[in-house]
């Protein structure tokens, strides 16, 4: 039987488009929203999401939020206009997404949410969270902080009868920053030693190592040698915090005390150098685990609700031995 030319012509047309739209359809997509990059902790969890996916042959659209909220709402419409199979996002804040995951749901798109926590009126906006635990977090600095005075016997650098601490929050209304201050203030308010303890200031440095430096120099300005202890919500503004307090005629680590959280590499190497005492890990690899559970929700798997990444503690007197261990 003779098939006309045009026929032919279709019929390879739709032969090519079924192949295309195979290969399309074996291609799980997903959309992304990170954050930002505000941190070394930022930039290790951005590389190892986009490592991750490429391992597992995922189609990643990776969207930059440069710290916004907004950004990241626009970029969770423009996922779902492109229909991609799941959207993964950091929430930079913890409120403030009912509206666009309910656009999400009508447009029958599974949202899953990596690290930072989010508040919202109905869990079923999100099939799964990936993250950490930044309340054990922050009872985990208060723990530390206060075996560390025990062990060394710390007296008030200005002769008082309590230690002063001074707290670099993260951003403000971020589930870490919120977190960790939670879990240090409760483990503070719960412990039997809470009457050795002042806080003398709190503020935020917005996770960045610039704001870290900039309002601990205000606090030494403040209260220079009412200061015992620094508790920095993140190694970033502890690391802009020890500069400060190098600037300031101080020796950091010894004057002051200095607690901070992720454990980056450059924490370590601060406390391989005298200028840290711990640092409480938050660990960002969270990308592989987050896009295994992806490809679990996209068959109909059942998959746990929250998942919390493993987490350790580590102090100067260890900080040689595990850094080359390290991997952000
Ligand atoms: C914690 C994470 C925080 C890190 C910061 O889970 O969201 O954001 O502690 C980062 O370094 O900016």
């Amino acid at each position: 039987m003779r098939i006309s030319k045009t026929l032919l012509a279709l019929g390879l047309g739709a032969a090519l488009a079924a192949t295309s739209f195979a290969q399309a359809e074996d291609k799980v997509v997903i959309g992304f929203s990170q954050i930002g990059a505000e941190s070394e902790w930022r930039t290790a969890n951005t590389n190892d999401v986009k490592k991750a996916a490429e391992e597992l042959g995922i189609e990643l659209k990776f969207s930059d939020a440069q710290q916004k909220q907004e950004n990241q709402i626009k970029a969770i419409r423009t996922f779902i206009a492109q229909k991609v199979d799941l959207i993964g996002f950091v929430p930079v804040v913890e409120t403030g997404w009912d509206n666009i995951l309910r656009e999400a749901k009508r447009a029958k798109i599974p949202v899953m949410i990596m690290d930072r926590d989010l508040k919202v009126s109905d869990d079923s906006l999100y099939v799964a969270k990936i993250g950490t635990d930044s309340y054990a977090e922050g009872r985990k600095m208060f723990e530390w902080m206060d075996n560390y005075v025990t062990q060394t016997d710390r007296k008030a650098r200005n002769g008082g009868d309590k230690l002063n601490i001074v707290i670099l929050e993260g951003t403000v209304g971020a589930s870490a920053a919120v977190g960790r201050t939670n879990g240090f203030n409760e483990a503070l308010a719960a412990s039997p030693n809470k009457d050795r303890y002042n806080i003398l200031a709190a503020q935020t440095g917005d996770f960045t190592r610039a704001k870290g430096q900039q309002v601990m120099e205000s606090f030494l300005k403040s209260y220079r040698d009412d200061i015992d202890i620094l508790i920095s919500q993140n190694d970033d503004m502890a690391l802009g915090a020890i500069q400060a307090i190098e600037a300031a005629g101080l020796k950091p680590a010894q004057d002051i005390i200095i607690i901070g959280a992720d454990a980056v590499k450059g924490m370590f190497q601060a406390m391989i150098d005298g200028k840290a005492n711990a640092t409480i890990e938050c660990n960002p690899l969270q990308g592989k685990i987050f896009f295994e559970t992806a490809l679990k929700v996209l068959k109909g798997e059942p998959v746990q609700k929250v998942v919390y990444v493993d987490e350790g503690v580590f102090s100067a007197d260890q900080a040689a031995e595990v850094f080359p261990t390290r991997k952000y």
